[in-house]
């Protein structure tokens, strides 16, 4: 019902609009362009981000406080890491129920109020979906895994045990070890392409494509902006299960291959697409590990399944194999600026949008990632900073990179929490390689990396608690932390909010078509924005050594913004990022 009145009244303000004469040219835009294309998303690993009762966890409340500091950052677009009742086996990405807010995050209560109370500040809330599984510990498994006729039997991926009575196939969950699980009661082994405590859905049963389409309007009619789907590609299996090449020491197959982006694919998210989405205004980004940059046309744009999907290549640029985090590879900024180049192309025709990204809660921090060794954390951070805010495409900030946040590197395995780094940690011992070697990949690739509290002052355990943090602060926080930043006119967190503003006075930031300079430039990355009004010239230099390039390009243009003292056309200070503009 509140659906419905919401549609209404969105037909009824174009209406309006058209009515009052809203056929000038900025109007009609402004219609034609969704409220997601021209704003700032910001992620926030809500376990991480604020605490407000003391128990060491952030929780709801915690962002609702929080929300003034999001908005001078210019976000209009939140999205949350699964906050629903959930075991917390992989911190709330095994859903025990759709439906309920986990009581260490808060209430449904605190959710209405954050939803209303970051719309007063233009801010939309978008929820994670965790769709391709849900926890072991939802009723749906539990009734799914009690006998082999029961109403939801089918509602999970069952088979029988190969004939030596062992797993089904040879396939190694993304997390490491099978994929399968046997459950006693059916005699049958179910399959997990994460934790055994996630077992797959089954999308190929109707049922189920409709129960989360019923969860998904749940949120929409709650008054949520978008969604974000998790791991999103893996839903749909191929029809016979065969064993893969093995491709370790474990003789097991990487399942990523074997079921990622499977055909058929695109007709369950159409479905979906129709069944949530007609008549509001909501978004939807896909997390798509495994959808190459040609197949983009088919995810996103005209007659795309989703508005946007996280495109990953450019996040494993390092990493060739995700299983094997001892096992890096070297690359060079060519190279990079190709993968971001590839996926700006293939939107291009289709009209297709992307989301920027450089860090999420699954990834090491970008200044670690992306910079040289010993590159100054400050310059660097505003470097990369530049990069995410001024690119074609939705910019997603996750939580601390606009503080220039950056790895930590504790000694023990046992200090971690994350479980996918026991298990990588436990994969590169079973692999030969040392304890040493182990460790070091750990502190490169580790998922907490990016998951430590937010550091919000210099006080106590940076700010995030009163209590004791689920998982150590960073040390660096005393001079990393929100509230000195804010009071640094050199900050990081300062040139983040000084680009928000400029990419809201200057449209071409926003629609500005995207074409890259000097592609094989080894130290600069340098890009034009240019829409019929005006042309912004971007050039970062992502070395700590000077770069120069030909200022041919900045003829007419005046600068906007440089990230150094002083900036002269035709050369970059180490990390130096600069925006020109030419009317
Ligand atoms: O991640 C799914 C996924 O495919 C990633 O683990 C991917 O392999 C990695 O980002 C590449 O480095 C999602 C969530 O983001 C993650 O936190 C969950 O653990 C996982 O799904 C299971 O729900
Ligand atoms: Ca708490």
């Amino acid at each position: 019902m509140k659906r419905n009145m919401s549609r209404i009244l969105a037909v009824l303000t174009v209406l309006c609009l058209l009515l009052a004469g809203g056929t000038g040219a900025g109007a009609a835009k402004e219609e034609d362009t969704p409220w997601w294309k021209n704003t700032i998303a910001y992620e926030i690993y809500v376990r991480s981000f604020r605490d407000t009762n003391g128990d060491g966890i952030g929780d709801l409340k915690g962002i609702t406080q929080s929300l003034d500091y999001l908005k001078e950052l210019g976000v209009g677009a939140l999205w949350l890491t699964p906050c629903y009742a959930s075991p917390q086996e992989d911190n709330g990405y095994d859903i025990a129920n759709f439906y309920e807010i986990d009581p260490v995050y808060g209430t449904m209560a605190d959710m209405d109020e954050l939803i209303s109370e970051a719309g007063k500040r233009g801010i939309r809330i978008v929820m994670d979906l965790v769709f391709n599984h849900t926890s072991d510990m939802n009723p749906w498994f539990e009734e799914s895994r009690a006998s082999r006729n029961n109403e939801k039997s089918d509602w999970y991926i069952w088979r029988d045990p190969a004939e030596d009575g062992g797993a089904p196939t040879n396939w190694r969950s993304i997390f490491g070890g099978s994929a399968w699980e046997y459950e006693p009661v059916r005699g049958q082994y179910y399959l997990h392409t994460f934790l055994k405590q996630q077992p797959d859905l089954n999308w190929e049963n109707p049922e189920v494509r409709k129960a989360l389409i019923d969860v998904a309007n749940f949120w929409v009619n709650k008054g949520v902006g978008g969604f974000r789907l998790d791991a999103i590609t893996y839903i749909k299996k191929p029809a016979v299960f065969e064993n893969g090449r093995p491709d370790a020491d474990d003789r097991l197959s990487g399942i990523h291959a074997l079921t990622a982006d499977t055909p058929g694919i695109l007709d369950f998210l159409r479905e979906f697409q129709n069944g949530v989405m007609p008549g509001t205004d909501i978004f939807m980004v896909g997390e798509a590990n495994g959808v190459a940059p040609e197949e983009l046309p088919e995810w996103v744009g005209g007659d795309g399944v989703m508005d946007m999907i996280f495109e990953i290549a450019h996040v494993l640029i390092d990493l060739p194999d995700e299983m094997n985090w001892c096992k890096t590879r070297e690359w060079t900024i060519p190279e990079l600026k190709k993968m971001f180049s590839a996926s700006q192309e293939m939107t291009r025709s289709t009209k297709g949008w992307v989301p920027v990204f450089l860090e999420n809660h699954d990834q090491p921090r970008s200044i670690n990632r992306f910079l040289p060794e010993g590159a100054d954390r400050v310059a660097g951070g505003k470097a990369l900073g530049t990069l995410l805010l001024t690119m074609r495409g939705t910019p997603f900030i996750m939580q601390g990179e606009e503080l220039g946040l950056v790895n930590v590197a504790w000694e023990s395995i046992d200090e971690y929490k994350d479980v996918s780094t026991f298990n990588h940690y436990w994969f590169a011992l079973g692999e030969g390689y040392t304890q040493e070697e182990a460790m070091a990949a750990v502190h490169r690739f580790s998922r907490d990396n990016a998951r430590t509290p937010l550091q919000w002052t210099d006080g106590e355990n940076a700010g995030f608690t009163t209590g004791t943090p689920w998982i150590p602060v960073n040390g660096d926080y005393k001079t990393f932390n929100a509230a000195s930043e804010k009071a640094d006119p050199d900050s990081v967190l300062n040139w983040y909010i000084t680009l928000a503003k400029l990419r809201s006075e200057h449209e071409e930031l926003l629609d500005g078509d995207y074409r890259e300079l000097f592609p094989e430039h080894e130290q600069i990355f340098a890009y034009e924005r240019e829409n019929e009004t005006a042309k912004a010239v971007i050039l970062i230099n992502l070395t700590t050594e000077p770069a120069a390039y030909d200022p041919a390009c900045l003829e007419g243009a005046e600068l906007l913004l440089s990230s150094a003292k002083e900036t002269e056309k035709g050369t970059l200070a180490p990390l130096e990022a600069v925006i020109y503009e030419v009317k």
